[in-house]
């Protein structure tokens, strides 16, 4: 079984869903910058208010802000994790790398879960979370095509992805994903 794991998608793919599946079968720590991030926004603190602002744009929140949250988390950790929308673009990607190496906690593979952007607007509208009205949705996707999904070509390239057909029940993507994992 992989110890270290990324996974990667557009908003709405199921990163969320499948993380939180997978990590409670396999006693994975799950990390998402996006539920760290909420957490921050409920809790009002200085960070999670600056936060909320990028967000319910559709924008990024800035690299400094997820870094730290991240670095907090991964540091001292010695159980297997999951990085649940972490990196975003090429400088998370860069600045993970480093970290890693710091901590000598290198990834062994990263999950790309594929689907199309109709399946996408349908389920983020059905969710309705702040951030989920059609067209901070649509900057969303933008964001992500322009600055996320290069980092597929990033992973591949060093051997590490592994895609998953998202567009399907909940179970079946689970299943195809500790498929692709054992
Ligand atoms: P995230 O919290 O990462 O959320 P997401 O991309 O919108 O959704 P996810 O792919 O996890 O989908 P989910 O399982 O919920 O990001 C939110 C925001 O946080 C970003 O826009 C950004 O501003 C900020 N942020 C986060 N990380 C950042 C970073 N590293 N750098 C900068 N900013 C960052 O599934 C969606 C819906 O579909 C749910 O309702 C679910 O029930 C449903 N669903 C899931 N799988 C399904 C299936 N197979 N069939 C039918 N429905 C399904």
């Amino acid at each position: 079984m992989k110890k270290r794991l990324l996974f990667l998608g557009p908003p709405g793919a199921g990163k969320g869903t499948q993380a939180s599946i997978f990590c409670k079968n396999n006693g994975f720590l799950h990390l998402s910058t996006g539920d760290l991030l909420r957490q921050e926004v409920s809790a009002k603190t200085p960070l999670g208010r600056e936060a909320a602002l990028i967000m319910n744009k559709g924008e990024l929140v800035s690299d400094s802000i997820v870094l730290s949250i991240v670095q907090k988390n991964l540091s001292n950790q010695d159980k297997s994790w999951l990085l649940d929308g972490f990196p975003r673009n090429l400088s998370q990607a860069k600045s993970l790398e480093r970290l890693l190496k710091q901590i000598e906690q290198p990834i062994d593979a990263v999950i790309s879960i594929e689907i199309n952007d109709e399946v996408l607007i349908k389920r983020l509208l059905a969710r309705g979370r702040d951030d989920d009205n059609e067209d901070v949705i649509k900057n969303r996707l933008v964001v992500y095509r322009e600055k996320t999904e290069p980092l597929i070509g990033y992973y591949a390239s060093r051997g590490l992805i592994k895609s998953i057909e998202g567009d399907a029940e909940i179970d079946i993507v689970a299943n195809l994903i500790q498929k692709a994992l054992n």
